[in-house]
């Protein structure tokens, strides 16, 4: 309501309407905080692309509440402190890994082989007009899994069938390189028949995606659970090229679809059903150190990945779960292997390789980002000459290496690399061991206090 012109505001009326403004879309923001105080935040990534140590890094600089100038809570003063809740199941072992970081010769967490939760409770002083007044102290519960990445790859299974999963996997599996190691296996197949044990098989076909996994370093491995330490021979299966008896056909097809409904479905439901935000890790150094076949593996399989999580109403898995995210966050990992003026390209070129699953994402109303992060940073950037040139070098631990040195780690291509590029060997980035985790101290990170607050921020006020 206004005065009318000319009148000025005589009886404060712009005034009190701003004040029962404001007094609404507080009354309006607090009743959503209500009912929105627990966050699931989804850790997302391909094996080995840094969600344990993103999430122990998060966790350890949420508890000490420093080095987070970009969390607008901390930068205000109005950042609290966190502390770790009890969970049910299996906790996340933050404590192990923090030790083994905080220790004089830290060492990274090792692999992830079952599935953990997390539940933090953080603390801060409240923004909003009438929440400052009724309930000062605001807490968030902020809930993450985490999970050994193969598992992820599992999810397009829930909307295959056999016959399409087995034409898929046999075309992979004939194609360099994954054929170069598919000898065994590609033996096994032509001595089918009637009596083949499916069991003798899968454990055959598990040697060959051991093979693909470690010796040649790809991501798509189905079924994700066939590779894991300790596989339950009664949940694995194999494809069948075309004309495979029968009964085997139809034995492997069973042990699927029961794949599908024991495992993967559970796990889908139980905690990718209801998760609110996203951040998905991707080691790109890693994907182009490896080659043009590993890099398209690894594109592959990220889209793979984001095609079932895709963001709209007819997604598999809103017509499986009905999600509701809000926010996602894509994020190079690692960026402290490269120098820092390497960063703006590594951002372009995780960019490029997300455009359109970012584009249905933002379609469907989601707030994107992207940004090259190091959960826990092991270099620092400095400049040495080198035949009277300037070069950007790290200083580091390389992994199994005791003392620090100084290397000119290469440079991102800011595009898709070319043909010449992979001719030319450029990509050789280097792996670092971590550095002591010290409480209190800077510089441990590189944004992840941006992440924190795009993917949290705006719940700690
Ligand atoms: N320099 C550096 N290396 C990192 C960082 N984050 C992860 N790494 C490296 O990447 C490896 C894998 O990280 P993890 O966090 O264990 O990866 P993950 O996604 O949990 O892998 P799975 O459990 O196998 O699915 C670590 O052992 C480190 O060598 C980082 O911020 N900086
Ligand atoms: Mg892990």
């Amino acid at each position: 309501m206004s005065p009318p012109p000319g009148y000025g505001d005589w009886f404060g009326l712009n005034r009190i309407g701003h004040f029962v403004q404001d007094l609404s879309n507080d009354v309006a923001e607090f009743g959503d905080r209500l009912v929105d105080r627990h966050i699931r935040l989804a850790v997302t990534g391909l094996r080995r692309s840094g969600k344990t140590v993103f999430t122990t890094a998060l966790v350890h600089h949420l508890l000490d509440g420093h080095d987070l100038p970009f969390v607008a809570a901390v930068h205000e003063g109005r950042y609290q402190g966190a502390r770790l809740l009890p969970v049910s199941g299996t906790a996340f072992p933050f404590e192990r890994f923090r030790r083994v970081l905080v220790d004089d010769r830290p060492v990274w967490p090792e692999a992830t082989d079952q599935l953990t939760t997390l539940k933090l409770e953080l603390r801060f002083r409240a923004t909003g007009f009438v929440q400052r007044w009724v309930a000062p102290t605001g807490s968030l519960i902020l809930e993450i899994i985490d999970y050994p990445g193969e598992w992820l790859l599992d999810l397009p299974l829930l909307a295959m069938d056999y016959d399409r999963f087995a034409a898929e996997a046999m075309a992979r599996d004939g194609r360099e390189p994954r054929a170069g190691v598919a000898g065994e296996w590609r033996d096994a197949l032509q001595g089918l028949h009637d009596e083949t044990e499916p069991a003798a098989l899968i454990d055959v076909y598990r040697r060959y995606l051991t093979a693909v996994q470690h010796d040649l370093a790809l991501s798509q491995v189905q079924p994700g659970r066939l590779v894991t330490a300790d596989p339950d021979p009664k949940t694995g299966f194999a494809p069948l090229p075309p004309g495979a008896p029968e009964p085997l056909r139809r034995a492997m097809a069973k042990r699927f679809e029961r794949y599908k409904g024991r495992v993967v479905e559970p796990f889908y439901k139980d905690h990718f059903s209801r998760f609110d935000r996203q951040i998905v890790l991707v080691d790109l150094l890693h994907a182009l150190n490896e080659g043009p076949a590993h890099f398209t593996d690894c594109q592959e399989a990220l889209a793979t990945i984001l095609e079932s999580f895709r963001y709209g109403s007819n997604s598999l898995l809103a017509r499986l779960f009905q999600p509701t995210i809000e926010k996602l966050l894509f994020a190079a990992s690692k960026a402290d292997h490269v120098a820092a003026n390497q960063h703006a390209n590594l951002k372009q070129l995780l960019e490029l390789m997300i455009a359109p699953a970012r584009r249905k994402a933002r379609f469907a109303g989601l707030t994107t980002d992207v940004l090259a992060l190091a959960a826990l940073r092991a270099t620092d950037t400095v400049r040495t000459e080198h035949q009277g040139q300037q070069l950007s070098c790290v200083r580091g631990r390389l992994k199994d290496e005791d003392r620090e040195t100084v290397l000119f780690p290469g440079e991102i291509p800011g595009d898709l690399p070319d043909d010449e590029d992979w001719r030319s060997g450029r990509f050789r980035f280097r792996e670092f061991g971590p550095r002591r985790l010290v409480a209190g101290q800077k510089g441990q990170h590189l944004r992840l206090d941006q992440a924190i607050e795009f993917l949290i921020g705006d719940k700690l006020g």
